[in-house]
């Protein structure tokens, strides 16, 4: 075994975007392209001789390959020790956990969350820091600089290490310690929730039914969910990780998620269901005949936080996206605590979650989470909705109900026009930027602009600033519309268009959602032409 140094030109194009390196597979393959990018990350990092790394992804095509690599570079670069998970299975909270419960100076996710995978879809890298989340921009940004000039990285010839067998091999001088992947996380949500109430609701026949997608989540979601809670075997549905996700799009929401929603619907519901992502960091919750807005799941979670034993004490502060809907604002008004605006990617909450700002953090993308760990968490997010039940006995719709007729119903939803000509989205942002200072007072029908900016979002921990996070048409009543491109994408540009509207009366909580917004998406249309501008007749998703 030597550590060879091999010559390499840059690729274009490696500049991380909302959540690391994505990538189509075939991209990929490309000799050299995974290896300049982890050549990249360890430049960045500097001194990493002596320090422990974690690594593992969601189990998509091409996710063994690359830990092999990954592991031969780490070894190059002098790495003491790396944790991976076996089989190379490691969730996104999973190794946010890992990374903070064994003080690893960092770790690799592999994963394009919740893009397609196999051969002809997509992959990605990301790296996370020493609290266990995403790297924050100037790291990113220094990645990509490095990825843009670098002639030649290292690597070991050593074979293929054997990831199936939980136990301490050695590669070069490295230690490689293949764990079991879901231990650390389980005894970690043992802590948060109140397993024994849980355990006693289905004790007494409650059912559920958790839709893993085919992707990362399903081993947690068994251990715990039927193996520590005591949930009827088949409780938890495409639990098996596939490199392909059984041609699934593992992506939880009505759409994709059609399958749950549709068993939700029906005669034969059970009382709850749920669902996650590719690398299981998002969360869909789902009462019967109902899908639960992630937006308002936060600020259920949040209102409702003293049930759950890990945040007995309460909660410090409640951090959203910009484009994540304000129902959140009105449980931190109540409780009187912090709300923070955020830019849209979860490593904008790092720096609140650790100066112990905010408690408990989300997005509209069906991702919820807390200070437990560094990522959004989707596992997490359906104990605690678990544990709502458990601790209330009431049902998903009842907790909704309940919380909109007390907070108001802030009505929500997300129109995404997919894999569109980027030259032409491009174009309308800009033409959107430059029409921004002339809509301020416009009144369009029953709605006055009062506010139309390109969100900056100044860091109140350390002061960096993020800018271009996303144009925001906000009237005088508090609606909202945001326009904002993608940044996990593989083809083309994917323009995002977010609608908001608060409603108080209880009388109006039961309306159709793309009705009861249906005056801001007209609005919208007329002040992009975004479908003029794309050609397209109608969102590719509509969530
Ligand atoms: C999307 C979501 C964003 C989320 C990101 C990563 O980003 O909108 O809220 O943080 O995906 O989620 P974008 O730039 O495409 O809008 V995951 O589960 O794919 O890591
Ligand atoms: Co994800």
């Amino acid at each position: 075994m030597t550590i060879q140094t091999v010559a390499t030109t840059p690729f274009a194009g490696q500049r991380p975007g909302t959540s690391g390196l994505r990538k189509k597979v075939t991209e990929f393959q490309q000799p050299g392209y995974l290896e300049n990018f982890v050549e990249a990350i360890f430049l960045t990092l500097g001194e990493a001789r002596g320090r422990t790394l974690v690594l593992g992804g969601d189990g998509r095509f091409f996710n063994r390959n690359a830990i092999q690599t990954i592991l031969r570079m780490a070894a190059a670069h002098k790495v003491a020790k790396v944790l991976v998970g076996r089989g190379g299975i490691l969730s996104t909270p999973a190794v946010s956990c890992v990374i903070r419960k064994h003080g690893a100076f960092g770790g690799i996710v592999l994963s394009a969350s919740h893009n397609p995978g196999g051969p002809d879809g997509d992959f990605g890298i990301k790296y996370n820091i020493e609290n266990g989340g995403p790297a924050p921009e100037k790291i990113t940004e220094a990645i990509f600089a490095h990825t843009q000039v670098l002639t030649e990285y290292r690597i070991s010839d050593a074979g293929p290490v054997d990831l199936d067998r939980i136990g301490s091999t050695r590669l070069e001088e490295m230690a490689v310690e293949v764990i079991d992947p879901v231990a650390d996380y389980a005894e970690l949500m043992g802590r948060l929730f109140d397993f024994d109430a849980i355990r006693a609701l289905f004790g007494r026949g409650f059912t559920m039914r958790f839709d893993g997608m085919s992707a990362v989540s399903g081993p947690y979601a068994k251990a715990i969910i039927e193996g520590m809670l005591g949930a009827p075997a088949g409780t938890v549905i495409n639990a098996e990780p596939m490199e392909d996700f059984g041609g699934h799009h593992p992506d939880p929401n009505p759409v994709n998620a059609a399958e749950l929603v549709a068993l939700m619907n029906g005669a034969d519901a059970p009382e709850f269901g749920a669902a996650s992502d590719g690398d299981g960091d998002r969360n869909m919750i789902v009462g019967r005949n109902l899908a639960v807005a992630p937006s308002d799941s936060l600020a259920i979670i949040a209102a409702n936080a003293t049930l759950a034993p890990g945040y007995r004490d309460g909660i410090r502060g409640i951090a959203r996206s910009m484009p994540t809907s304000q129902a959140a604002d009105r449980v931190a008004a109540a409780l009187g605590i912090s709300c923070f605006e955020t830019p849209t990617g979860w490593k904008y909450f790092g720096n609140l979650l650790d100066a112990n700002l905010a408690t408990l953090c989300g997005e509209e993308s069906y991702g919820t989470g807390s200070n437990h760990i560094r990522e959004k968490d989707g596992v997490w997010a359906v104990l605690f909705w678990l544990n709502l039940i458990a601790a209330t006995g009431k049902s998903v719709n009842q907790i909704v109900e309940e919380h909109w007729a007390r907070f108001g119903r802030n009505y929500y939803s997300r129109h995404d026009y997919e894999a569109v000509d980027a030259h032409a989205a491009d174009r309308m942002m800009v033409d959107l930027r430059a029409k921004l200072e002339s809509l301020a007072g416009q009144t369009f029908g029953e709605f006055r602009v009062s506010q139309a900016d390109d969100f900056v979002y100044t860091d109140p921990v350390d002061k960096s600033v993020a800018t271009r996070q996303g144009i925001r048409i906000i009237m005088t009543d508090g609606s909202r519309i945001v326009l904002r491109l993608s940044g996990t994408g593989t083809e083309g540009a994917t323009v995002r268009v977010y609608l908001e509207r608060y409603e108080a009366d209880p009388s109006r909580h039961n309306l159709d959602t793309q009705e009861a917004l249906a005056p801001l998406i007209a609005i919208a249309e007329q002040v992009s032409e975004l479908k003029q501008r794309t050609g397209r007749t109608e969102p590719s998703v509509i969530t």
